[in-house]
């Protein structure tokens, strides 16, 4: 039977509502939700491409003990013995959650509830750590209370948007449709990007600040300082609604011009651009995530920022504010139950007594946590020096995504008792599980996520759980019962889990607390399940929905005033000559963190099929590196290897990796292996931003590049990196020395039938060597390698995996590498909607197309999600460039 759903993206924190419909076949599609407050029914590549993601390949389907198949009662039985007996024998403080903000906000109350209240120990924590927490740090410092004061509309109506340590068009696309369709229609606005990098997202921007890393402090502080000496500030919100001015305006004034140009790295000019913008315009909106947050100095970056729209009063009014970007799709929820460390449920303080007894009786539970406990990087540090005896980990991949990712896994490895709650068998962190727990994945699962403008909205599910799966919140209450919790954790259904969630949100709050939403307290399961998405704060019995905070103060600490922050600029420290380059890691567009589910699909994985080491040509050319060669990267800590991308985009002596390769994908490109365990002293974040590193050429005796029908085993290759294609994979490979039977090792490799005979092609003088291998009309494998970076045109060669390779002359063409004229390559997937290469693109230019919207007439290409029309308009301008010159 065809059945449609509305649900939301389980991606990003824009959070955008999907219409997800199943045919009879079983095949899903979705679109975007055009009546959802957040999208208006726009999607990004990720977004679209979800019908692609939901197939059951590598899912665990039931649970495992020590690798072997169990019954849930079992293994329930035996999770639940192994925390009781840690807690008994060691103290509460023995054991420890690690969760996620890809938890569902009922999912993440009941692991904080069983937790706090019950096991009675504050370590919990999740991967919001590395994402969010400086971000919380800084509003708690500010506000009294974690707060995004503004929403989606204000960027739009905003004159001057900010984006400062944000690729928002590549990690919060939707937005930035909506910035650039705003700034479309209203030329007059403008748009600052502030990042060391030159991103896809500087293409929007009038100004583009190329700051040294982590010098945001330096270039915040001097603009506050500015603000106050050219009189651009609001004196009458500073004295009725704040504290602190004149610490903060004294630390400020203590760095001098010439000492902001030579932190930031700045020209004069640029800097007094800045300035004046800022000065200038009222409606301002500065928006900033990870470049930000992920920082040794995050919490003051974030308190810089929020010191100048403080002192101009500009926040919570229309088209004004600061506004920090949420990572996941339920960083926010995540904040709301307080599944921080060094948080309590409902926005309340751990370090607060009378929090403590409100959330206690609220609970009526046995203890609650004293004081906060372990932060992300330390839990690990305490997994690691035997202190927790028993390990939780849900939703989220440690041993790619952590600090210092070599230790994590050795400390994973050695823990006494380590469970596992994934949707897959194999990642790097399930594979070492002693108790391995099938959870429902995205479509399967039910609940309510929060996005980055407090918006709540129902995930709802359209497919049968597969297997056992079971709930992540189910696991964690049949725990908590056979803990001998029953009567707290008898939740029926994730309608009770929120009913009890919105309840205690009202719970003695008297508008003393931000978040409150107990117009939903005793909500009913009909209601739950035809929840449309809203905003909060929604008070039991307010008429008037608010949607906006501080406009005319009303902060949270106790006398209702925000507070100045005093911050100083610390200067990054480079003087380690071992290490001279700076390693910057994030984000690509069609890869979602450690790729269990993005690298499913096809078309996303064609975008950038490679983990890659972005770097200036100079660097390129004192390390010896050209195009597509290798770069080993390396640390104190680990080291990668990676393909080469050299560009004018990056500023010499910083290098940027991407996050998402791990050992499923790659033989050694598990970034965070290389990334020290630096966090910021205050939230706890790691630095993953700026980490000392040497770079040098990879020297590889044989490259290749090889599809396969099957799926490749036992890599057995120096460097190796895998990617899902049209009809089934595509390789990267790099040998130190050759092998000596090439033809055996593809056969290993590829899955190729004794029976079937290779189809080769060799050149000793070049050490080209072609090797492929049919089955009737349909090729199973084929391998190029060469001395130098193979060139033959990939699209091209993964194309031939699904076509019919009828006569000899077809065969050998593949052997030859070489397209035919008919089927020119049509190069590297830029549009992954329709599926458009950079050399259609190219050719279409050629041919008269000269905008992003000519090609998309032409092509299709940017016309569906619009994700890569920046990268369009790059193709587009180089082309009318290079015809100029
Ligand atoms: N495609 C995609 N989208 C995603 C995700 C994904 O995995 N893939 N993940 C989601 C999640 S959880 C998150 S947290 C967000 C992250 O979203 P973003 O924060 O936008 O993404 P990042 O690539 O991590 O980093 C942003 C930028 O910070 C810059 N930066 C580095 N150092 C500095 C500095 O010192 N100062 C400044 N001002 N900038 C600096 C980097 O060069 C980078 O371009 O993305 C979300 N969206
Ligand atoms: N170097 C470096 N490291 C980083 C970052 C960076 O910028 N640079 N960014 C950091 C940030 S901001 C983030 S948010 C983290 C993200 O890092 P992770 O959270 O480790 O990454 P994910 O791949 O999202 O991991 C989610 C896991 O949960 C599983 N899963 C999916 N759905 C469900 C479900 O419904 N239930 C359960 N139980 N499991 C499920 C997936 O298969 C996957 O194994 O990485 C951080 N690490
Ligand atoms: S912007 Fe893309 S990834 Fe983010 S929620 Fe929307 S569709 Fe999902
Ligand atoms: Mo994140």
């Amino acid at each position: 039977m065809e059945k449609e759903v509305k649900t939301t993206c389980p991606y990003c924190g824009v959070g955008c509502g999907v219409i997800a419909k199943v045919a009879k076949d079983g095949k899903v599609s979705v679109k975007g939700d055009p009546d959802h407050p957040s999208n208006f029914g726009r999607l990004c590549s990720k977004g679209s491409a979800l019908g692609e993601t939901v197939d059951l390949d590598g899912r665990i389907f039931h649970p495992e003990i020590s690798g072997e198949r169990a019954e849930w009662g079992q293994a329930l039985d035996l999770v639940a013995q192994r925390f009781s007996d840690a807690v008994a024998e060691h103290g509460p403080d023995s054991v420890a959650f690690y969760v996620s903000g890809q938890l569902l906000t009922e999912d993440y109350y009941v692991a904080n509830k069983l937790m706090k209240g019950f096991i009675g120990s504050a370590n919990i924590d999740t991967n919001s750590r590395l994402c969010m927490s400086s971000s919380v740090a800084g509003h708690r410092r500010a506000f009294g209370s974690d707060t995004v004061p503004g929403t989606y509309e204000d960027i739009e109506l905003a004159d001057l948007v900010i984006l400062t340590g944000s690729n928002l068009a590549w990690c919060h696309p939707v937005i930035y449709q909506r910035l650039a369709a705003a700034k479309a229609a209203r030329p007059g606005m403008k748009v600052i990007v502030i990042d060391p990098r030159r991103t896809m997202t500087a293409d929007i921007a009038d100004l583009h600040l190329a700051i040294r890393p982590d010098s945001d402090v330096a270039l915040f502080i001097s603009l506050f300082e500015h603000l106050i000496t050219s009189n651009a500030i609001d004196r009458n919100y500073i004295a009725e609604h704040t504290n602190g001015f004149d610490e903060a305006f004294a630390a400020a004034s203590g760095v001098s011009f010439n000492e902001v140009l030579e932190l930031t790295g700045l020209p004069a000019m640029q800097l007094r651009e800045f300035y004046r913008l800022f000065a200038g315009t009222e409606k301002v909106v500065t928006c900033y995530s990870q470049g930000v947050n992920q920082s040794s100095s995050g919490t003051d970056k974030v308190n810089a920022i929020i010191n100048c729209h403080l002192a101009t009063g500009r926040i919570g009014r229309p088209g004004m504010g600061p506004f920090s970007l949420t990572g996941q799709p339920n960083a926010m929820g995540g904040r709301e139950v307080g599944g921080l460390a060094n948080m309590l449920a409902a926005h309340m303080a751990i370090e607060s007594a009378a929090d403590r007894d409100r959330v206690q009786r609220f609970w009526s539970a046995p203890t609650i946590a004293e004081k906060p406990g372990l932060k992300a990087v330390d839990m690990f540090k305490a997994v690691a020096d035997g202190r927790i005896k028993a390990l939780w980990i849900m939703a989220t991949n440690p041993v790619v995504s952590l600090p210092d990712a070599g230790a994590v896994e050795a400390a994973i490895k050695a823990c006494p008792f380590v469970v596992v709650s994934d949707i897959l068998k194999d990642t790097d962190t399930a594979r070492h599980a002693d108790v391995l727990l099938p959870s429902l994945g995205w479509g399967e699962k039910n609940g309510t996520v929060t996005n980055s403008e407090r918006r709540i909205s129902r995930q709802r599910s359209f497919l049968d759980a597969p297997g056992d799966a079971r709930a992540d919140w189910w696991q964690l209450a049949e725990v908590a019962r056979r803990m001998g919790f029953s009567d707290a954790f008898d939740f029926g259904s994730n309608a009770e889990i929120f009913d009890e969630h919105a309840a205690l949100s009202a719970f003695e709050n008297n508008g003393n607390r931000d978040f409150d939403i107990g117009a939903y307290a005793g909500i009913d399961r009909q209601s739950y399940e035809e929840l449309s998405p809203f905003q909060w704060p929604q008070p039991a019995g307010r008429e008037a929905p608010v949607t906006r905070f501080f406009a005319k103060g009303g902060f949270y600490h106790a006398d209702t005033k925000a507070r100045f922050v005093a911050v100083k600029p610390v200067a990054s420290d480079r003087t380690n000559t071992d290490y001279p380059f700076t390693l910057n890691t994030g984000r690509i567009r069609d890869q979602w963190h450690t790729m269990t589910r993005t690298g499913k699909s096809a078309r996303l994985s064609s975008h950038i099929a490679e983990p890659f080491a972005e770097l200036h040509p100079r660097d390129a050319i004192e390390i010896g590196v050209g195009n597509a060669g290798l770069v080993e990267i390396e640390s104190p800590h680990g080291k990668a290897v990676v393909r080469a991308l050299i560009t004018q985009r990056q500023t010499r002596r910083s290098i940027f990796v991407p996050m998402h390769w791990n050992d499923q994908f790659a033989a050694m490109a598990r970034i965070d292996a290389v990334v020290a365990p630096l966090t910021d002293a205050i939230s706890g974040q790691p630095a993953s931003k700026n980490v000392a590193v040497t770079a040098r050429r990879f020297k590889a005796a044989r490259y290749g590049f090889a599809v396969s029908g099957a799926k490749p085993r036992h890599l057995a290759a120096a460097y190796w990196a895998l990617a899902k294609a049209e009809g089934g994979w595509r390789v990267e490979l790099a040998f130190a020395q050759p092998v000596e039977d090439w033809c055996a090792w593809c056969r290993t490799t590829f899955d190729i039938p004794n029976d079937v005979e290779p189809l080769g092609y060799a050149d000793q003088q070049s050490g080209d060597l072609r090797l492929a291998f049919f089955d009737g009309k349909r090729l199973l494998a084929a391998l190029f390698l060469a001395c130098e970076p193979v060139a033959v045109a990939r699209n091209w060669a993964i194309s031939q995996l699904t076509a019919e390779h009828t006569n000899l002359r077809r065969r050998f063409a593949l052997v030859a590498g070489r397209p035919g004229a008919d089927k020119p390559d049509p190069g590297a997937t830029v549009c992954s909607c329709f599926g458009v290469g950079a050399n259609q693109i190219v050719a279409a230019v050629r041919g008269g197309c000269h905008s992003v919207e000519a090609v998309g007439k032409e092509l299709n290409a940017g016309t569906n999600c619009g994700s890569c029309r920046a990268e369009i308009r790059g193709i587009v301008d180089g082309c009318l460039a290079a015809a100029a010159e």
